[in-house]
């Protein structure tokens, strides 16, 4: 585990691979369908989910997707993954955490409006520590469809305060970019985050990170857990 410390700390992200229980995904898989069925007044299943999503999207019916999305990730299925990643958490870093947010990264293939530019986190959450996962829902995150990359290392700048606030327009995400982003770019270097089903990965508040360009046929989803915890450097664990 202090290898895993020491690697989350050196690059601003780990990835921890084949880990998730089949059981819990498959739970929290069958609730996806279930409740934007419900939510859309419309069949989700596998096979139709990226066309429905998009075809939302495309009428502009963004309260209508925002309101499943976040059914969804209030569900008392997906919340009760957050044990998991708890302990997870309690493992690599000896702190406990305590469950602030959840979310859902929509990677369309033919809008941006649900991308984010490079930003670190630390700007939404400006006075609390907090520790980020994200993990594939249905099928894996690659950089053809879009998973999002890191700066790796850049988590040693601590909290940008110069950033440059960008939203497209009022219902699309709002990323709040360092104004030195190509000094950023230039220093540290870019690293998807290619994951496979039960996955995961957990990244530092002052990471810098982006959504990318979704050039495959499928939408890309990624379900986030957003903890509130102290996991400050401490360099005598490393000896
Ligand atoms: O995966 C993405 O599209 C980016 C997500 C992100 O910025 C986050 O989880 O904080
Ligand atoms: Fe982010």
């Amino acid at each position: 585990m202090k290898q895993n410390y020491n690697k989350f700390h050196s690059n601003g992200h780990l990835i921890i691979r084949n880990n998730i229980p089949s059981i819990n995904l498959k739970k929290i898989e069958k609730n996806f369908f279930s409740t934007y069925s419900k939510t859309l007044k419309i069949k989700v299943n596998k096979k139709n989910y990226s066309k429905i999503i998009l075809d939302f999207e495309k009428e502009d019916k963004f309260d209508e997707l925002y309101s499943a999305l976040k059914k969804f990730t209030s569900s008392k299925e997906f919340l009760s993954l957050s044990k998991f990643f708890q302990k997870k958490a309690k493992n690599i870093f000896k702190k406990n955490f305590k469950l602030i947010n959840t979310g859902m990264a929509i990677g369309l293939n033919n809008s941006n409006r649900t991308a984010y530019k490079w930003h670190q986190e630390k700007p939404y959450y400006p006075n609390t520590k907090t520790i980020h996962f994200q993990f594939p829902l249905l099928s894996q995150c690659n950089k053809k469809n879009g998973t999002m990359s890191v700066l790796s290392g850049s988590n040693a700048e601590g909290y940008i305060k110069s950033v440059n606030n960008f939203q497209k327009h009022k219902k699309a995400v709002n990323s709040f970019i360092p104004t030195k982003i190509n000094e950023f770019k230039k220093k540290y270097k870019e690293t998807f985050i290619n994951m496979n089903k039960k996955d995961f990965v957990l990244f530092h508040e002052n990471v810098i990170h982006k959504t990318n360009k979704n050039r495959s046929s499928k939408i890309r989803l990624a379900c986030i857990f957003r903890f509130k915890g102290d996991y400050e450097y401490n360099s005598k664990k490393t000896q």
